[in-house]
C-alpha cells in the first residue's frame, strides 16, 4: 500500500447546490490529507485536456460545457489507497446506479450532473493535480491526528 495522490473536482451543479462543505467532509471525515483546495472558472482549454481521453465519445461537447458551466471546486488529496478509496467514496459514474452512502448514490440523479470528479489511477492522479494546480498551490503538511488515523 502506497501514499497517493488524487484529484477530486466538485463540479458545477456540487457548487451551485451548496454540496461543497458536505462533500469535502467525506474526504475530511474518512482520514485523508487535504493538500490543495481552490476555486476555479475552468477555461474551456483545461477542461478539453482534462477529459480529452473522452473526445470521441457523443457526450464531450456537453461534459466540456458543464465541466465549464460555473466555478468548480478544485482539491489534491493524499493518503495510502487514497485513489480507488476516493472512488468507492464517489461512487458509480450514473448517480441511479450508486450504492446509497456514496456522494453520488446519495447526492445525485443523473450522469450528466454527478457532482463530483475523482482520479481513476494513481498515475491520473498526478497527471491531473499537474494540470489542475500550480506548484506552490499545492501544501505539505502532517496532520495532528497522523499518529491516529495509522500504526
Ligand atoms: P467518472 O467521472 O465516474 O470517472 P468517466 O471518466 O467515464 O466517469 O466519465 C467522465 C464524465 O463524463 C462523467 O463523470 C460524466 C460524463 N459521462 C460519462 N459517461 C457518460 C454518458 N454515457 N453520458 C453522459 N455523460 C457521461
Ligand atoms: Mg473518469
Amino acid at each position: 500500500n502506497q501514499v497517493e495522490e488524487t484529484y477530486i473536482m466538485i463540479k458545477p451543479d456540487g457548487v451551485q447546490r451548496g454540496l461543497v462543505g458536505e462533500i469535502i467532509s467525506r474526504f475530511e471525515k474518512k482520514g485523508f490529507k487535504l493538500i490543495g483546495l481552490k476555486m476555479y472558472q475552468c477555461p474551456q482549454e483545461l477542461a478539453e485536456e482534462h477529459y480529452k481521453d473522452l473526445s470521441s465519445k457523443s457526450f464531450y461537447q456537453k461534459l466540456i460545457e458543464y465541466i465549464t458551466s460555473g466555478p468548480v471546486v478544485c482539491m489534491a488529496w493524499e493518503g495510502v489507497g487514497v485513489v480507488a478509496s476516493s472512488r468507492n467514496l464517489i461512487g458509480a459514474t450514473d448517480p441511479l446506479q450508486a450504492e446509497p452512502g456514496t456522494i453520488r448514490g446519495d447526492l445525485a440523479v443523473q450522469t450528466g450532473r454527478n457532482v463530483v470528479h475523482g482520479s481513476d489511477s494513481p498515475d491520473n492522479g498526478k497527471r491531473e493535480i499537474g494540470l489542475w494546480f500550480k506548484e506552490g498551490e499545492i501544501c505539505q503538511w502532517t496532520p495532528a491526528q497522523a499518529p491516529w488515523l495509522r500504526e
